[in-house]
């Protein structure tokens, strides 16, 4: 088609120059109806950076993608709004979800399989979950179905015996998990661990293949509007039946109000109006849906150029930041092991001045013990010639050796005592260091 040139700024350009991801890289998809965990499923694995709800109203409404680490590769998580949106039609979220998947397929992003949450404590599929189950099928076609993982959620809000009864029913009957799991859709429970997350995900990517899905070939290999797919159809049918509905309860509406001008009650025509208004609405809304499903890849790509490069650009973001984490990682690990180093090396400088110390100190006391040595030699000489006495001699000796002798005993004494204060400072400074 000519528009690819036509706008030089747009989508078309931007992917042609845009960054290739490396062949290593996957993206697994998660989906599932409103408040089923989607984006605390994906913070158990990427961090905090999913924002998850807390209250009533649907909470997720951009598509966004977060990255975490594993092995040598990035996974690319891809957080979806569910359907039955608090804030938006079912046919904005289906085209968002559609539009990102067409996106990153004309991108050659592959996904290495897709995880559909669904909460166990809702005690039946209800209304919504059914559509919102119904969707996914069809979005995804019969081919990618072993790429698909089907979990529950939410078993911390339920006794555990339900629960199981829950999911069995689940995988039996056909219309809801059994034809998906008899065409290779596989069952997991996620406790809400990491651990857990991590298994379902390891699960995908151990299969080592990529999907395409049923609306990824419908809308860009073989060119069909949305309104022409097997999902759009779906859609389709569920907003003609909310057509019909809306329709009907317009016309009681405005039976009600002829009734009330007939008997003149001010209260029942107000009432009548208000109602009247608000099937008006309603029944627009499903018109517009319809309308909206009739748009082209091409149509949907001018619409959402700014928003598909902001979510690429997150993606880029994303992957950035866990280069840059495993960086910080590494330096942090090289500075601790140059510091570890550096302590060593002190420590054994330590013990070396202790050494030299000690080796002083025991040179200084044995010259001591010496000079002490000659003293006594010199003053028994002296004392000789001076006393001549040689039976007074002995006595003398022994008084002069006792008092020498403690002396000695007192310097040795020291001397070990400061021996072993160092030997003590030297054992410190070691236990330290380690
Ligand atoms: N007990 C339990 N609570 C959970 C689990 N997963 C999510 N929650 C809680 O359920 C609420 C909704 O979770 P989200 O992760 O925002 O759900 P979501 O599917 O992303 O919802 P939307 O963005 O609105 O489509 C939050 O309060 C979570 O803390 C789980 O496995 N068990
Ligand atoms: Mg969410």
């Amino acid at each position: 088609m000519a528009q690819a040139n036509e706008r030089p700024h747009s989508l078309m350009s931007q992917l042609a120059n845009g960054t290739q991801y490396r062949p290593e890289d996957s993206f697994v998809a998660v989906m599932g109806v409103t408040g089923a965990g989607k984006s605390t499923f994906i913070s158990r694995l990427a961090g905090d950076g999913a924002k998850v709800g807390h209250d009533l109203v649907s909470c997720t409404r951009d598509i966004e993608s977060f990255s975490f680490r594993y092995n040598d590769s990035t996974i690319h998580l891809i957080d979806t709004p569910g359907f039955d949106d608090t804030y938006r039609t079912d046919s904005d979220v289906l085209k968002d979800i559609v539009f990102w998947l067409n996106a990153a397929y004309q991108r050659q992003i592959r996904l290495s399989g897709i995880v559909y949450l669904h909460p166990i404590d809702k005690n039946r599929m209800t209304g919504s979950a059914y559509k919102n189950l119904r969707m996914f099928q069809k979005l995804c076609g019969d081919a990618s179905l072993q790429s698909v993982v089907l979990a529950t959620t939410m078993w911390k809000n339920i006794d555990e015996a339900d629960g199981i009864k829950r999911q069995e029913q689940l995988k039996n009957q056909p219309d809801f998990w059994g034809d998906m799991v008899h065409q290779g859709s596989r069952v997991f429970r996620h406790d809400d661990s990491r651990a857990s997350a991590m298994n379902i995900v390891t699960y995908i990517l151990d299969q080592r293949k990529t999907t395409v899905l049923q609306i990824q070939r419908q809308m860009v290999d073989e060119g069909k509007t949305l309104d022409e797919t097997s999902a759009g159809q779906e859609l389709e049918r569920e907003l003609i039946k909310q057509r019909k509905l809306f329709e009907r309860r317009l016309q009681e509406a405005q039976d009600d109000m002829k009734e009330a001008i007939e008997e003149g009650n001010r209260k029942s025509i107000e009432d009548a109006a208000a109602q009247q208004e608000r099937f008006q609405n309603k029944l627009n809304e499903a018109i517009k849906g319809s309308d909206d499903l009739r748009v082209s890849m091409e149509e949907l790509l001018q619409k959402k150029d700014a928003e598909f490069k902001r979510v690429l650009e997150n993606v880029e973001l994303e992957k950035s930041r866990s280069q840059e984490e495993a960086k910080l990682v590494t330096q942090q690990m090289q500075e601790l092991d140059l510091k570890v180093k550096a302590s060593q090396a002190e420590t054994e400088d330590q013990r070396r001045r202790h050494q030299s110390e000690i080796d002083e100190m025991s040179i200084r006391l044995a010259k001591e013990s010496n000079d002490n040595q000659v003293t006594y030699q010199e003053w028994l000489s002296v004392e000789r010639a001076r006393m001549g006495d040689q039976s007074d001699r002995s006595s003398f000796r022994e008084a002069f050796d006792g008092q020498t002798g403690a002396a000695m005993g007192q310097a040795v004494g020291a001397a070990v005592a400061t021996g072993t204060l160092i030997l003590g400072t030297v054992a410190a400074a070691a236990c330290n260091v380690m």
